[in-house]
């Protein structure tokens, strides 16, 4: 294996791949994909304050949510990136409603790829880290045809490769093809385009200090998680109390989770009985992600990679972190019986 320091994002997969004998390439082809477009997207984020891109289109999303162009790009800019490859049999993307297949007469391949284009996209005008993040499962349908919506909606343990990238004071790009093969990190060096090797297989503590999510909506939390944050704040850990760190992007939370330890959670609650966050192309993703490096994903009862997903958009609490941490909290939701 090369030196740490000059392992490039393209050396890594090589060597990655050399493991396998049975592999196509394919992959390692997405991947290098993946990390053109989020240099595409990272050059647009980091000058976002400098242009007039900043701002809304006026245009709604799917969910109604005002979109900024930024989203926009990034979403154009990925499929851009990976719909002519003749990887993919058919992506879906948090920006439209339903599946989006190969244009006409470009090669259909045998795998799936959905995205969350810009995750976090409030913050952009903030300059506060936001994030894409996305997972590839191979095709279930039969035939070479186009993709269909089954072969989107399956369970988050079928992901052959998951991943994100995180566009904060550094660019980084961190991936698995789980199975064991580890959780890896690139920081992308801007002065010659490349993501260098920077976290090899990453590991999450198995008990943290840090507990994160958003505290604004307390009284509609259910008993059992009041009881838990009660706990965190009330007792002492190393000498102090857990601490509270919320950026309210879902990819910065969860990246900094993985590196430092601890929970990151957005439950269900009063209102929204299945929280905010997506199934399909957030939460599998990262819960992918955790469970490799050795971390727990929950909805707070069970694994979120074995729920069975019924829609393209449907949202799932989550729990998720480190392993002692993520199992006090499903112990606190036991005891509180669903009571609020
Ligand atoms: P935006 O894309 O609207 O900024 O939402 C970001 C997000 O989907 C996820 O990245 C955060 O973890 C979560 O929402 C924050 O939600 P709250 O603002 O309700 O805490």
């Amino acid at each position: 294996m090369a030196t740490k320091r000059f392992m490039t994002l393209p050396r890594h997969i090589m060597e990655g791949e050399k493991l396998h004998p049975e592999a196509t390439g394919e992959l390692s082809a997405i991947l290098l994909q993946l990390s053109l477009a989020a240099k595409l997207i990272s050059l647009e984020v980091n000058k976002a304050g400098l242009v007039e891109i900043l701002g809304f289109t006026g245009d709604e999303n799917v969910h109604g949510e005002k979109v900024k162009k930024l989203d926009i790009y990034a979403h154009e800019m990925l499929i851009k990136a990976m719909d002519h490859g003749g990887y993919f049999c058919v992506m879906a993307s948090e920006e439209e409603e339903d599946i989006i297949h190969l244009p006409p007469h470009h090669k259909i391949g045998k795998y799936v790829l959905l995205f969350d284009p810009l995750d976090g996209s409030s913050n952009i005008d903030a300059n506060i880290s936001i994030g894409t993040i996305f997972s590839i499962y191979k095709r279930i349908s039969p035939g070479n045809g186009p993709g269909t919506l089954q072969d989107c909606l399956q369970p988050g343990f079928q992901q052959v490769v998951a991943g994100y990238v995180v566009y904060g004071s550094s660019t980084m790009l961190v991936y698995t093809s789980g199975h064991g093969h580890g959780v890896h990190g690139f920081t992308l060096d801007p002065a010659f385009g490349e993501f260098l090797l920077s976290h090899d297989d990453i590991k999450i503590p198995n008990q943290g200090r840090i507990y994160s999510l958003n505290e604004g909506n307390y009284f509609t939390w259910p008993l059992g998680l009041k009881n838990y944050i009660k706990y965190l704040q009330s007792n002492l850990f190393d000498g102090k109390p857990y601490q509270a760190r919320y950026v309210g992007s879902m990819v910065a939370d969860i990246h900094r989770t993985l590196l430092y330890g601890g929970i990151f959670i957005y439950p269900g609650d009063k209102r929204n009985p299945k929280g905010k966050l997506r199934l399909m192309y957030e939460c599998n993703p990262m819960a992918f992600i955790m469970e490799e490096a050795g971390g727990r994903a929950t909805d707070g009862k069970k694994r979120i990679l074995e729920i069975q997903p019924t829609g393209l958009h449907e949202r799932t609490p989550v729990f998720i972190g480190s392993m002692k941490d993520v199992l006090l909290v499903e112990k606190y939701l036991r005891e509180g019986q669903d009571r609020y």
